[in-house]
């Protein structure tokens, strides 16, 4: 069985978690979901950043330990997890023992092989970033992500001689299309890194809350540093099995601000400990509100939380799955959100249910019937699934729900055009009846599985309408190989209302 590794960045609980944590999550859940239809072993993780000098600043102003800080906060993150339907087989917290130790061993071993060294940085700092800049980064002479005053720092540090590791990291991103995705992402990386790459300081001495240096206590491992090890702490390295199994990665998902650090810094660390790279990043936009960037200081945010709370949870995630282009920048509103709901999720998919399974109670006393198969219906439910893998490997998670919609609305056209209401009227059209029935169940049974990545919520109740047995979680695309899942002479369940519509904003 083949395995798929897929991880999201890991969150700093300097705040609660906000829109663009969740799209990220919810991106990943839908790539983790759909690896496991295709039947493959999936280790899905996400987690939380909780060491540096943003964690230990936001906890003194809280008024308290960094550890107690974190520890609420965490739980957050957790909550926001559970509350999405998001599937992650781990949450790794960088406070964690497991953690703590792995980061260390990499540290130790970089250090032994002479790729660290003493010496004094210099320069500027974005404590939110957590990130060195040169002058020319800024932006207004401000952060150019954060749009806020940089620190002077001056201190003591351990560097990480990164620069040794150029030509090597170029070297594969130019050799690897797939490294980096979407591809233009790749070409502005490249070009990057032909500008120069400096070594790396991977310590800071002015402040505590970070993991002790192996050789020095008087200086923390940048968090930075210590963050990116989580991707292999989480599976035991060095000697887990799961670190045997998992690692490389098959997918690192992230933001497109932080692409640098997996891209080069990342693969340099790797490289110098003597570990595979990963295969591939993946790189999403980010979400705007109003289009305007998140931002607490002006009150744009948007609580994921609430939106799913108020709206249900596949009400969010179909949304963002659907309306943002996977890479590009999206923008979050309520309208669009209620809009998508009440046409998409309302309108084609719970009528097509709803209106399908009225009709097995009327006309088939909620049985299942038997019926020959619809050439045509059979035909493009079996290329759906070939598409929306297709669109999948191209990270074209909107185009894939799109694909699976085509399917939607052909079967409402469907019971348009073959009108079961006139048939049930007429006793010698019993067997066209049948037919009808028997193939909207039948691709309802296809949809169901087909969308569950996406709105597993959804998914659940349409598959518990159709009587199925067998738990959803457990199907596998070979189970949509072929026509004639459903069983006739199976009992299907009361038609309920399965995504009702919003009113009016
Ligand atoms: O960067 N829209 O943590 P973080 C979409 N701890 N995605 C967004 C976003 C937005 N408006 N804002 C942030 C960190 N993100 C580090 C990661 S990984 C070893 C360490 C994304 O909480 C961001 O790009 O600032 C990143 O992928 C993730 O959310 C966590 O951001």
């Amino acid at each position: 069985m083949s395995k798929f590794y897929i991880t999201t960045a890991i969150d700093y609980p300097s705040a609660s978690p906000h829109m663009g944590h969740a799209y990220e999550k919810v991106c990943a859940d839908a790539l983790a979901r759909w690896h496991r239809l295709k039947g493959e072993d999936v280790f899905f993780l996400t987690g939380t950043d909780e060491h540096g000098q943003k964690i230990e600043r936001c906890a003194q102003r809280a008024g308290q330990k960094p550890q107690e800080f974190v520890d609420e906060m965490s739980k957050k993150f957790r909550e926001l997890c559970q509350k999405l339907d998001i599937s992650n087989d781990d949450f790794i917290r960088t406070t964690e023992e497991r953690h703590i130790k792995a980061c260390r061993e990499i540290f130790k071993r970089v250090y032994d092989k002479g790729d660290i060294y003493k010496g004094r940085y210099e320069g500027l700092y974005c404590v939110d970033c957590e990130c060195f800049f040169s002058q020319r980064d800024l932006v207004g002479g401000k952060c150019p992500v954060h749009d806020k005053e940089v620190e002077h720092l001056e201190e003591e540090s351990y560097f990480f001689r990164m620069s040794d590791y150029r030509e090597k990291v170029l070297e594969h991103i130019e050799k690897n299309e797939d490294f980096i995705q979407p591809k233009r992402r790749r070409g502005e990386i490249a070009n990057r890194i032909k500008e120069g790459v400096r070594d790396l300081c991977i310590s800071r001495s002015s402040f505590r809350w970070g993991i002790p240096l192996p050789m020095d206590e008087g200086h923390v491992i940048f968090v930075w540093f210590d963050a990116l090890i989580n991707y292999v702490s989480s599976l035991s390295y060095p000697t887990g099995a799961k670190f045997r199994k998992f690692w490389p990665a098959d997918v690192h998902l992230i933001g497109k601000d932080i692409l640098w650090f997996h891209s080069v810094i990342w693969p340099s660390i790797l490289l110098a400990a003597d570990m595979e790279l990963p295969r591939s990043i993946f790189v999403h936009g980010f979400i705007n509100v109003g289009g305007e960037k998140l931002s607490k200081s002006k009150g744009l945010t948007v609580d994921p939380l609430k939106v799913a709370n108020l709206y249900g949870v596949d009400a969010l995630r179909y949304f963002l799955l659907r309306e943002i282009p996977f890479g590009e920048d999206g923008n979050f509103s309520e309208e669009g959100l209620v809009r998508r709901t009440n046409n998409d999720l309302a309108n084609d998919l719970g009528n097509l249910v709803n209106r399908t399974l009225v009709m097995v109670e009327r006309f088939a006393q909620s049985t299942v019937p038997s019926g020959k198969q619809d050439e045509e219906l059979k035909k493009l439910a079996l290329a759906t699934v070939e598409k929306v893998d297709e669109a999948l490997r191209k990270l074209e998670i909107g185009q894939a729900i799109a694909v699976i919609w085509e399917l939607v609305r052909y079967a409402n056209r469907y019971i348009e055009r073959t009108a079961p209401w006139s048939l049930a009227e007429d006793q010698g059209r019993k067997g066209e009846l049948s037919k009808v029935l028997y193939n909207l169940l039948e691709s309802l049974r296809f949809i169901a599985i087909l969308s569950f990545p996406f709105i597993p919520n959804g998914a659940e109740k349409i598959w518990g309408q159709l009587g199925m047995e067998e738990d959803l979680c457990r199907q596998k695309l070979d189970k949509l190989k072929s026509w004639g899942g459903i069983k006739p002479g199976a009992k299907v369940g009361n038609p309920q209302p399965i995504f009702p519509r919003i009113g009016n904003k």
